[in-house]
């Protein structure tokens, strides 16, 4: 066997012997590096007569080429190994939970939770979502709702007014969501029904008001809407909302300058320390206002009382989320406390209705 043949047969089975991309690696270097067997042999062409380097030429060149190609296909062969041996052993379970993601972060304010699971309800019964704008003018926030000027309710609701305009009207921020009644029966003929949430402002701070809270009413408009259709939307919507199978209500008589009659509804509970519990007990909780739609209101906007009537009521959303999930500082909502939110907060996608759940 020449030298030649002696490196080739050594070389080649190093190669073949080579269990990883590294051990080639090793052997690459060893064969074909520059001070590897083969570059030492071409080194000494050189000092070779020209009849002995004519055929140890060819000779080298062609142990280098079949050398190089031996490399690689070992290579080729030893990630196609790999890759079977990773497909063998790995394997996707696909039942395991997912981790969480940036759809998990983050929480809903419980405000937004529960104009979500009033909507929720109160879809379910056949009403549409209405909105309107919080800056509002005096007739659609006032004098429309049979509260003209100098009437004693202006003064209570401590509104917030924009400058004078140039035709000397003010604009101001809406004291209800009353106005987005208003310009639904100006514009849309009856059968109306609607529930309204939003923001509202009126200009008062202390520990159970801020300057801006959120509040949801509701509208009904037909030709013989009448009050035991309102006590029955009443009734379901609070045995829906706070999550009880039955509730007592209580109608005490009352007034607003929109509905007449007006009268206040509290629900039963029973007070545990801290804690309340709705649909048991002897203790009542003022919950809502309500009533038949004024008639001047009916005609303020268009319609006969003749013809049409209906029913409204309204209600302080802060106030209902404070009760149902047990908040007890209403200022904590609007402090941007990332350790309230996450306490109190909802999970983005848990999100209310009659068939998941509204507040699971
Ligand atoms: C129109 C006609 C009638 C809405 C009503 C109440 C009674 C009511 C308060 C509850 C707590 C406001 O947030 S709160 O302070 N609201 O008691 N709201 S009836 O009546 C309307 C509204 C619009 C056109």
């Amino acid at each position: 066997m020449t030298d030649i043949e002696k490196i080739e047969a050594d070389l080649t089975a190093a190669i073949a012997a080579a269990g990883d991309d590294a051990a080639l690696e090793d052997v690459r270097v060893q064969a074909l590096g520059k001070k590897g067997q083969v570059n030492e042999l071409l080194k000494g062409l050189g000092a070779m007569s020209p009849q002995e380097r004519k055929s140890m030429g060819p000779a080298l060149n062609g142990l280098k080429a079949r050398l190089t190609d031996a490399i690689q296909s070992r290579r080729t062969e030893l990630r196609g190994e790999a890759l079977e041996a990773r497909l063998a052993t790995e394997k996707v379970d696909a039942t395991l939970p997912v981790r969480p993601g940036p759809l998990q972060d983050g929480r809903i304010h419980p405000v937004s939770q529960v104009v979500d699971e009033v909507a929720a309800i109160f879809s379910d019964m056949g009403f549409s979502i209405a909105e309107g704008p919080d800056i509002e003018n005096d007739e659609n926030n006032f004098t429309a709702l049979n509260i003209p000027a100098e009437h004693p309710a202006r003064q209570m609701h401590d509104t917030f007014y924009f400058g004078e305009q140039e035709d000397g009207s003010r604009k101001l921020l809406r004291t209800h969501t009353s106005p987005v009644q208003i310009r639904t029966m100006k514009t849309q003929e009856p059968p109306i029904r609607i529930v309204v949430p939003g923001r509202t402002y009126r200009c008062d701070s202390d520990q159970t008001h801020t300057p801006m809270f959120h509040q949801i009413e509701g509208l009904v408009i037909d030709k013989e809407s009448h009050m035991g259709h309102l006590r029955w939307i009443l009734e379901e919507f609070c045995k829906a909302f706070f999550e009880v199978e039955e509730v007592k209500m209580r109608f005490r008589p009352s007034y607003f300058p929109f509905t007449e009659p007006s009268l206040e509804v509290d629900i039963n509970c029973r007070r545990d320390g801290n804690e309340v519990r709705f649909g048991e007990g002897d203790d009542w909780l003022e919950i809502l206002g309500c009533g038949m739609v004024h008639s001047n209101v009916l005609t303020n906007c268009g319609l006969d009382p003749e013809v049409y009537q209906g029913f409204a009521w309204g209600m302080g959303i802060d106030r209902i989320a404070m009760l149902k999930y047990g908040m007890p500082d209403l200022r904590a909502f609007f402090d941007a406390d990332s350790r309230w939110i996450n306490h109190y907060g909802f999970k983005p996608l848990d999100i209310p209705g009659l068939v998941g759940g509204l507040s699971s």
